[in-house]
């Protein structure tokens, strides 16, 4: 592996517990597979894969805490739901802790959670390698996403955010207000 990647794995395995640490390394490979299917950077994809969750393992008073300290906004549903700022929490750790300076790689770290409106090719792979890669426990629909996951990507996106939004409901969980329009958006836009 690139000397860059080794030295990052090494120090992101002491940040999080042993099964954050396998599903980590799940979608750094899944998204470097991605990466070559769709003919975009490999090495930003395995970056932006690993890194996607630093900040999973922080406590949720912490993550708030270091939101606050750095000018992080934190809106109404993150407060009641702090794991949802390991996304943005995540981008900001891996600019200032692990030299990330590429915008495409923090980008996709910070949208890996809710997605976001017109994400590029490195956001929706991270996106979808997130949700798709071996380790992750079947869900309903997985083998068509991960179908889709190599055949349409913006099918795929659908399809994910489509049935997040729906679990999302059946468990009573507030719908963050980026879920929302990013599910919106690729509905629109597949004139589903
Ligand atoms: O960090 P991972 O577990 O690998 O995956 P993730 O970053 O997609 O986070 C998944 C969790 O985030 C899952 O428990 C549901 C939650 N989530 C995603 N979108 C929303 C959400 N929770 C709420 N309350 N609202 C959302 O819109
Ligand atoms: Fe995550
Ligand atoms: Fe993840």
């Amino acid at each position: 592996m690139n000397q860059k990647i080794d030295k990052i794995s090494k120090k992101l395995k002491k940040k999080l517990d042993a099964g954050r640490y396998e599903h980590t390394l799940g979608v750094m490979y899944t998204a470097g597979a991605m990466a070559m299917a769709y003919g975009i950077d490999l090495e930003s994809a395995l970056l932006a894969g690993l890194l996607h969750d630093c900040a999973k393992c922080i406590p949720g008073r912490e993550k708030i805490k270091i939101c606050r300290k750095n000018g992080i906004s934190v809106s109404k549903v993150e407060l009641a739901n702090p794991s949802l700022l390991h996304a943005k929490l995540g981008a900001f750790i891996a600019q200032t802790e692990y030299m990330i300076e590429d915008d495409d790689i923090l980008n996709a770290i910070k949208s890996h959670t809710t997605g976001r409106p017109k994400m590029s090719t490195l956001e929706k792979i991270v996106y979808i390698a997130d949700y798709i890669e071996p380790n992750r426990q079947p869900l309903p629909n997985m083998n068509e996403a991960r179908y889709l996951a190599f055949h349409d990507l913006n099918e795929c996106l659908y399809l994910i955010l489509r049935d997040s939004v729906v679990y999302l409901k059946s468990k009573d969980m507030p719908i963050d207000e980026m879920t929302e329009k990013t599910f919106n958006y690729y509905k629109d836009k597949l004139g589903k």
